[in-house]
């Protein structure tokens, strides 16, 4: 740790009764994390079912799932009781610590649910059903839960978000109409879910049963419901027309960006179900997050070499899978990518979204290093030390230490006639022949409380707010 905002003044002789100053350099540069040191790892996979664990499908699920090898694997199709009681041992099989399941809720499910692997703890789950997000406790209007997993990230930092969706399939316009609201249903979960936690990156993938390369969409709009729904399909009275069918827009409108991702090493296929030269899995991340590659996950075209054109190839784990496995394992092929966090500060108040105890309040969040100290002698035997305000500050703390001795700092705020603003005057005058540091923290009274002094010798000198 680096003292960027201590500053040492130097006593004199009595005989001199003079003071000089002097202002510790600071090199600041340093503190900042890598880039990617919160990094993860997403991906999904519609599995067409788990299979019997140690069947040859199973296993070639589990071979791909290692072989990605992603932090938050999500899957779709985990199909009936069956399913649903193994995900456990297929997060065994493939080197999971934590997982959690989606439920069943309604009557349109087909007894499919949808499911998270993660290396990193599960801290929450939420699993969305139309009521619970229309509000009208009759809604029965999307197909599969909305399922929503809070994951532990590096300490000090807002928990990843990873939501994930299995929308409901088909080309008529009836399919669309229900699709529409599926997504209108997502950009409400993700209301909730910012309203709990805004700044957490939020990652949304699944099987969204419409490819982007059939944009422009815009069509059909809906006036009134279309014919052919299910006879226990009722629409959430908060959704009204026209229902105009434009899935990825309504999301875009929302916040999100599609991250468009290829089969190794050729950016010419993007395919997701190889059956219909279809791409029906997306990943989807929030203005919290980027991502650094993704990849289209396809046994056959993994040869463990990032062959020319350069990129369009990540990392795996473990060697290079046998052409085939990807087929027995599912459908569908495995979409993932490689998350990074962005920084985003809504409040403008200098403190990141990913640290700040309140996100949307510019007056809260725990105050930055005061790494501005400076001084000036007012007279022979008074000295000020000033500093630039911090945004959250309501008030600060200075801490003196006796020059060569790094741990006697003691709190001085009780000598101070105001501790809202930004100077101090210190009335004292330094031993002969020694002299005094000082070291300075913000203080926000509300969720922040106390920044740092920049320095772990003067951390215990104040009582902690
Ligand atoms: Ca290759
Ligand atoms: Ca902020
Ligand atoms: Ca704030
Ligand atoms: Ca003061």
């Amino acid at each position: 740790m680096v003292n960027s905002d201590r500053y040492t003044n130097l006593g004199h002789t009595p005989r001199a009764r003079r003071a000089s100053w002097l202002l510790v350099g600071l090199l600041a540069a340093l503190l900042a994390a890598p880039a990617d040191a919160d990094a993860r790892r997403v991906s999904s996979y519609n599995t067409q079912s788990l299979g019997a664990p140690g069947s040859a499908s199973w296993n070639a699920l589990v071979d791909v799932l290692r072989r990605v090898n992603a932090d938050a694997a999500t899957i779709q199709e985990v199909i009936g009781a069956t399913d649903r009681d193994n995900v456990g041992n297929l997060a065994q099989d493939a080197g999971y610590a934590y997982w959690a399941v989606s439920q069943l809720s309604g009557t349109l499910s087909g007894n499919e649910r949808t499911a998270v692997l993660s290396h990193a703890p599960v801290l929450r789950s939420e699993s969305y059903s139309a009521a619970e997000l229309s509000g009208d406790p009759n809604a029965n209007d999307i197909t599969r839960d909305i399922f929503a997993v809070w994951l532990e990230a590096s300490p000090g930092l807002a928990p990843w978000i990873v939501v994930t969706v299995h929308l409901k399939a088909g080309t008529s316009d009836t399919n669309k109409f229900r699709r529409q609201v599926e997504i209108q249903r997502i950009v409400q979960a993700l209301e909730l879910i910012r309203l709990d936690d805004p700044g957490s990156p939020i990652l949304l993938t699944g099987d969204f049963n419409e490819d982007p390369r059939n944009a422009p969409f815009g069509s059909p709009i809906f006036d009134t419901l279309p014919p052919g729904l299910p006879s226990s399909y009722r629409l959430g009275s908060d959704i009204t027309f026209p229902v105009i069918y434009d899935p990825y827009r309504t999301l875009e409108d929302a916040g999100l960006a599609r991250l468009e991702a290829f089969h190794e090493d050729d950016p010419g296929d993007p395919v997701t179900h190889p059956a219909t030269f279809r791409i029906l899995d997306l990943l989807w991340v929030d203005q919290h997050a980027a991502a650094t590659g993704t990849e289209v996950y396809d046994a056959c075209d993994d040869n463990g070499v990032d062959d020319p054109p350069p990129g369009y190839w990540l990392p795996k784990s473990g060697d290079p899978l046998n052409c085939g496995l990807s087929e027995t394992a599912s459908d569908h092929l495995d979409i993932f990518g490689d998350i990074e966090r962005l920084p985003v500060d809504q409040d403008a108040d200098g403190i990141d979204d990913s640290t700040d105890c309140a996100v949307l309040d510019p007056q809260a969040g725990t105050p930055p290093e005061i790494a501005s100290l400076m001084a000036e002698a007012i007279d022979a035997a008074t000295t000020r030390l000033f500093w630039q305000a911090a945004a959250t500050a309501d008030r600060y703390d200075i801490a003196r230490g006796l020059l060569g001795a790094a741990d006697d700092f003691v709190c001085r705020s009780d000598t101070d006639d105001d501790t809202t603003d930004t100077e101090y005057l210190e009335p004292a005058v330094p031993p002969a022949g020694s002299g005094w540091h000082y070291l300075v923290r913000g203080i926000d009274d509300g969720c922040g409380g106390a920044g740092p002094w920049g320095s772990g010798a003067a951390a215990e000198t104040c009582p902690t707010p």
